[in-house]
């Protein structure tokens, strides 16, 4: 054999493991140096092999893959600063806890720090961010060393998933020649079966059953329970097993919608403008608060958890990710969240359980006010313009259950935290959120696409947008299909929220030039410091960005705009699109700010209430079937008429209002119609988008939106048509909001 059929047969059987092991996907980018890689990845016909340009991107992609397939998937590339743009999709890899496989090319020992080009030191070049580094060295294929490739290639594979996920790096020192003429010879050293040569499993956490019953204890002494539910983007049923636990315990559930937990009778889908609120704070400090995930980014729920140091909290942290800026947590639990959760629903369901002591109207409290915000927030779309909250708002009602929202940090995030409503199953919510950084965003969410099964739309900013233009690449080399929702604001206006855009330090202009060149510099400069150095309007027209990727493009003026264009890309025939929504920085500040003193004028006007239920309430059980909102206010009460209120702006009579006025959003009746309208005419759109669109006209306005939207999409799909004013779910009590 020749070096290079020796290299061949070499990864040949490494990437023989990798799909032994599960691996399905991999990203390559080019190069001379990374050909063996390469060549070898993309002959796999185990694996879906993703070519990109740039690497950073490639990164990017993989990881959203990863993601979203919850599989490690692999990324390869050549030698010098190609490794080193791997780097920001590890480093999210290692906070999000997502598995990847990093292959880098390498020169081998010779030719490194003598000049050869293309050279750069690679050993441990991703430092922490990786769980495992190893420099694989240059070998002949025999026996011993095709079987030692394989157990490499499983341990690197079960490395990325083990205990903490994350990424490992590999570096492969790939000697000259580099291309074989002749086929590898196969090795024949593989497990019979397909079986991976080594398995390793998952070693049972000890303590477990301690830990288990130790939550019991404290969750059946419970009075006053909260539980919080932040980012969790594994495929793992955490979200009905915390619906399931909140409704059964008679808990809040704070649920970030990444957590996929917003759903079900006790969530609470306002909470981070509840907790604006000092009123409303002061009436329900809980006595336990339950924390799986890693925390919501939602600021104020943030500052409450750390605020209440004197509250038992406990995290259900199988991985060890210490969740707790704040310093506040009693306990950390091994305890995988889903299945403890369940257990713990289970438990309470059971009827020989004890009855628990949680006050009587302790959940009550929190979805009354919980409503009471959604009533303001709906009181400032009233005008059908589109925003920035309104369209993270029409998202949270208008994606089927099936789809993908890929989310952008900076505002993006915030706003589907703080306008999604709750539904009974909600679509997937993924966010580059471990890091938080604003890069790789598009190409994170064409990986997360060419994992899913449903559409996949991405939630952006302009500023993140126009970080990873170079992203949109991948649309038509890889086939790929996407709506973007951007979010044009003219720069990055989560700082038009923060003091540093009212420092007269930084509104003022700059100083005379001292320095040549820089008059020329300010000549261009009109803007001030703040806006040119830290909102960066792009000054982008995207319409051009979309015409040069291939991708349609839209700019939407209101709602109705809105909801048709959205209806009309998720419809499966067309290709990827961009909906361009125009914005102004400092309106965006004005209207959330509105929005937040809604919520807080219509709490103050409860506070009595609160203030009352804020006296211990007698230990009796609370009968743990959850109740309604309002329910746990006396006949004739305020809450109670608000509760008919609400089932009677179900009805088609209170749906009118939003359908859009003659002549606009034609393209889209459905998604401006009545849902009488829609029941006589549903045939012109397709089953997926008639759904969404039903669900929407149901409760639309309101952003609290269906809690029973799954079973209307699932009427849908079985081509059921609903009565107007009646459930989808078949029944014949009458259609409500909540
Ligand atoms: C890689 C990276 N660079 C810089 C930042 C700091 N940063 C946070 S938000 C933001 C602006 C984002 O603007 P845009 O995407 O337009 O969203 P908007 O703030 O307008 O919602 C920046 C630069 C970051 N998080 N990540
Ligand atoms: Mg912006």
């Amino acid at each position: 054999m020749t070096p290079a059929t020796d290299t061949y047969a070499l990864l040949a059987a490494f990437v023989d493991e990798l799909a032994r092991c599960g691996m399905r996907a991999a990203c390559t980018s080019p190069g001379s140096r990374c050909a063996p890689l390469v060549l070898s990845l993309a002959r796999e016909p185990r694996l879906r092999c993703f070519s990109h340009v740039d690497e950073r991107c490639a990164g990017f992609f993989a990881l959203g893959l990863a993601k979203a397939s919850g599989l490690p998937v692999a990324v390869a590339c050549t030698s010098g600063t190609a490794a080193a743009e791997l780097l920001p999709a590890a480093i999210e890899a290692r906070e999000a806890r997502v598995p990847l496989l990093l292959l880098t090319a390498d020169r081998p020992p010779e030719l490194r720090e003598n000049g050869a080009g293309q050279a750069i030191d690679q050993l441990k070049l991703f430092g922490n961010a990786v769980k495992w580094f190893f420099e694989v060295g240059v070998h002949e294929a025999h026996e011993q060393s095709l079987r030692w490739m394989r157990t490499l290639a499983c341990r690197a594979y079960w490395t990325t998933l083990e205990g903490r996920p994350g990424a490992v790096h590999l570096n492969f020192p790939l000697r000259e020649p580099l291309v074989s003429e002749e086929e590898p010879p196969q090795d024949g050293g593989g497990r019979p079966n397909g079986l991976p040569y080594v398995v390793r499993r998952p070693h049972a956490p000890r303590g477990a059953p301690a830990a288990a019953s130790a939550l019991a204890t404290l969750v059946a002494d419970a009075r006053r329970g909260v539980l919080v539910a932040g980012r969790h983007e594994r495929a793992t049923p955490l979200g009905h097993a915390g619906a399931a636990f909140a409704a059964a315990a008679g808990w809040p559930l704070l649920a970030d919608p990444l957590s996929g937990a917003r759903r079900g009778e006790a969530a609470i889908a306002h909470y981070d403008a509840l907790l604006r609120e000092p009123s409303f704070l002061a009436g329900v400090t809980p006595d336990l608060i339950l924390r799986v995930g890693d925390l919501p980014v939602s600021k104020p729920l943030r500052s409450w958890l750390a605020g209440l140091s004197r509250v038992r909290q406990v995290a259900l942290d199988p991985e060890a990710a210490w969740q707790d800026p704040g310093a506040v947590l009693y306990d950390s639990l091994a305890l995988e969240p889903a299945s403890a959760l369940s257990r713990l629903a289970s438990w309470l369901a059971d009827a020989s359980t004890p009855s628990s002591r949680v006050e009587e109207d302790w959940l009550a409290i929190w979805r009354s006010a919980d409503e009471r915000a959604a009533e303001a927030i709906l009181g400032e779309f009233a005008d059908h313009q589109i925003s920035e909250p309104a369209a993270a708002a029409e998202l949270g009602v208008l994606l089927p259950e099936h789809a993908t929202l890929f989310v952008a940090s900076s505002m993006p995030v915030r706003d589907i935290e703080t306008f999604w409503p709750v539904r009974a199953d909600p679509p997937r919510v993924l966010c580059n959120r471990g890091a938080s950084g604003i890069d790789g965003t598009i190409s994170s969410a064409l990986g997360a696409a060419a994992a899913a099964d449903g559409p996949v739309v991405l939630l952006i900013g302009d500023v993140a947008f126009a970080h990873d233009i170079g992203g949109l690449l991948a649309v038509r080399r890889l086939g790929l299909k996407l709506t973007i929702v951007l979010l044009d604001n003219g720069g990055g206006g989560i700082f038009d929220f923060l003091a540093i855009s009212r420092s007269q330090m930084a509104r003022a202009g700059r100083t005379a030039a001292s320095t040549p060149g820089a008059e020329a510099d300010m000549a261009l400069d009109d803007e001030d410091i703040y806006t040119r150095h830290v909102a960066t309007p792009t000054g982008l027209d995207f319409a051009r960005a979309a015409a040069l990727y291939g991708l349609s493009h839209e700019r939407v003026e209101d709602v109705f705009a809105f909801r048709s264009a959205l209806e009309r890309s998720l419809d499966g025939t067309h290709e990827s699109s961009i909906i361009e929504v125009r914005g102004e920085r400092n309106a965006n500040v004005e209207l959330h700010r509105r929005i937040w003193e809604a919520v807080s004028r219509s709490l103050r006007m409860r506070r009595l209430r609160w203030r009352r239920s804020s006296r211990p309430a007698p230990s009796t059980s609370h009968g743990r079937a959850p109740r309604a909102p309002g329910s746990g206010a006396p006949p004739g009460s305020a809450a109670r008429r608000r509760r008919r209120a609400w089932d009677a702006s179900a009805r088609p009579a209170r749906a009118r209002p939003s359908a859009p006025p003659a002549g606009r959003g034609s393209g889209s009746r459905g998604a401006g119609c009545s849902r009488s309208a829609r029941a006589r005419a549903p045939a012109r759109r397709s089953p997926r988008s008639r759904a969404g669109a039903a669900c929407a006209r149901s409760v639309a306005p309101r952003s609290h939106a269906p809690r029973d939207s799954s079973r209307c999409e699932a009427a849908a799909r079985r081509g059921g048509r609903r009565r107007p004013g009646r459930r989808c779910d078949g029944s014949n009590r009458p259609a409500r909001a909540y």
